[in-house]
């Protein structure tokens, strides 16, 4: 099969499609209205891409800017899927992934006029939440019942875990902050809707609003994790009714707490009038989990035997270290924050739940003519822009003509995929440099079926997207269409024995081809609430970037 982006193209963008092994030299794009040809091309010379272990030519057709419906056509391939060039095509697209967290929210009732065929009865209260005797202190100690309502669910499971918040919360909040005039008017249709806030900005609450519960006021550590001891079967959340517990404070969730309430403290500020005290209030609880971190500085999650859940655990605490710095200095002002960032020993590398000193660069870009004289305004943009340097000519080099490498290809590729595309994003944002905007829509390309399994990972979007993700409401409501606007976590050879390593293709030969949209495959058709945030920056951006 012809790879190639599902939903299709804005006029302006970069077109490429992936065309697999063939004789031809040539292709062509015809016009599905009358068959009549609108463009021919050469194809690139072949070449082999290692994630995938297979031989492809690429078929540019970036000229084709005339907005219609077309396919593109090689002698010696199947006719590819029909595409689309012109309008928005991703404005549903980011609004259905921003939807997807609404139809995670822990706590509510979902209600047809917002749901759909997906409405469905609130889930886990959470207003009876047992300290877990790995978190027991002086003034709570084990069995004390707190609350810690909202939020939601981390992914396929029910559970709530602070350190996967951080960078999920937080991206949502960079693409309000850098791209807001893009959701200023968006309508969700969800319950907030209609009110003084972007709806963007009204489903991230949902979660802040939990994360300020996970802090304990006696000393400003921050829990863990919220979630029952094991995970629960394939429920609905009403049916998830086992006792859930807070688990362990540790210097990994105040870090991640911290900078996300520096973030959210600035971003809610200019709502003052509807959130009135509320941006004070993230800032206090961000320093106070600071202030924790600094007297705690070394505490590594550490998974109590009787616990079963997701462990997030990660044991090198620099890069959170620098990422709440940053944010506090963006938000505060105090230089303080600036030098215990120490910018010049930070590197830049792909972010992820468990690697946040990218999303430092990212945030001091952005404000980088609001900072103080501290700051190394230089330092900031060329690290920006190396890491921008190095993504682009990886893209350039790919014969999949997408940056993306065999490394890349562990447990949430998918997202993985689309933080760097964000990452491309940040360099465009500097200086305008198109080719990190080609790469990056590259990468929105592969997601949405320019790629081995050409799958487009978004349910709900293109051709051939997936049906079975690991989701329990999705396996458990009896609807045949799995809820809309989530980003699978896509290939990997992590985890085969979910489902059986015989029934992966490829396995590790082609660790690109390694998916399989079924249930078993929690290793590779989960969904994510830190998959689908990056998903949400790119789309709004190449959107607003090249929309009508
Ligand atoms: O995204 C996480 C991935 O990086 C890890 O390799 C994997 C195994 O530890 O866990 C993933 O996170 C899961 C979390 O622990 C629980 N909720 C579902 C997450 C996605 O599979």
């Amino acid at each position: 099969r012809i790879k190639l982006n599902q939903l299709g193209y804005a006029p302006q963008a970069s077109k490429v499609a992936v065309v697999p092994e063939v004789v031809a030299s040539e292709f062509s794009v015809i016009d599905t209205a009358d068959n009549s040809v609108v463009y021919t091309g050469d194809l690139s010379a072949a070449a082999r891409w290692a994630p995938a272990n297979q031989t492809v030519a690429l078929a540019d057709f970036s000229e084709l800017q005339t907005p219609g419906t077309y396919r593109l056509q090689v002698e010696g391939a199947d006719l590819s899927d029909p595409f689309k060039v012109g309008g928005s095509p991703y404005a549903e697209l980011n609004a259905a992934a921003i939807k997807a967290y609404y139809y995670n929210r822990a706590s509510t009732e979902l209600l047809p006029e917002h749901a759909g065929t997906w409405a469905r009865a609130a889930g886990h209260p959470d207003t009876n939440v047992l300290v877990h005797e790995s978190a027991a202190s002086t003034e709570r100690p084990a069995g004390t019942a707190i609350s810690a309502p909202k939020g939601w669910y981390d992914a396929g499971d029910f559970g709530k875990y602070i350190v996967n918040s951080g960078i999920s919360t937080y991206t949502l909040l960079a693409a309000l902050e850098h791209n807001g005039d893009y959701y200023a008017d968006q309508d969700l249709n969800i319950p907030e809707s209609g009110n003084a806030i972007p709806d963007l900005l009204d489903e991230a609450m949902w979660n802040l609003e939990w994360m300020l519960d996970m802090q304990d006021p006696n000393d400003g550590g921050v829990y863990h994790k919220l979630t029952t001891k094991g995970f629960a079967g394939a429920v609905m959340p009403a049916e998830g009714t086992a006792q859930r517990y807070v688990v362990q404070k540790g210097t990994s969730a105040a870090l991640n707490f911290a900078a996300v309430m520096a973030t959210a403290s600035r971003v809610v500020a200019d709502y003052e009038e509807v959130y009135s005290g509320l941006s004070d209030e993230m800032l206090a609880a961000a320093e106070s989990a600071w202030q924790w971190a600094q007297a705690n500085p070394n505490v590594a999650y550490d998974q109590p035997s009787d616990i079963s859940t997701g462990a997030y655990g990660d044991g090198s605490f620099g890069d959170e270290f620098a990422w709440a710095a940053a944010e506090l200095y963006i938000t505060t002002g105090n230089d303080d924050y600036y030098e215990a960032l120490d910018l010049p020993s930070q590197g830049i590398g792909n972010p992820g739940w468990s690697y946040t000193a990218a999303l430092a660069w990212m945030s001091l870009a952005h404000h980088r003519n609001h900072l103080t004289d501290a700051a190394d305004v230089s330092l900031i943009e060329s690290g920006i822009k190396n890491f921008a340097d190095q993504l682009a000519g990886e893209s350039e080099a790919s014969a999949y003509g997408v940056a993306l490498s065999e490394g890349d290809m562990y447990w949430g590729s998918n997202g993985g995929a689309l933080n760097k595309a964000m990452m491309l994003l940040q360099g465009y944002r500097l200086n305008g440099d198109a080719r990190y905007v080609q790469a990056a829509q590259a990468l929105l390309d592969y997601a949405l079926g320019r790629n081995p399994t050409d799958y487009s990972y978004v349910t709900g979007f293109g051709e051939r997207p997936p049906m079975h993700i690991h989701h329990r409401q999705s396996e458990a409501d009896g609807i045949v269409d799995p809820v809309p606007g989530f980003l699978a976590g896509g290939p990997n050879t992590d985890a085969p024995n979910d489902c059986g390593a015989d029934q992966y293709p490829a396995g590790n030969e082609a660790k690109a081809r390694a998916y399989l949209d079924h249930w078993c495959s929690y290793s590779t058709n989960e969904v994510t609430i830190n998959w689908n945030a990056p998903l949400v920056y790119v789309s709004g951006a190449l959107d607003e970037y090249y929309g009508e």
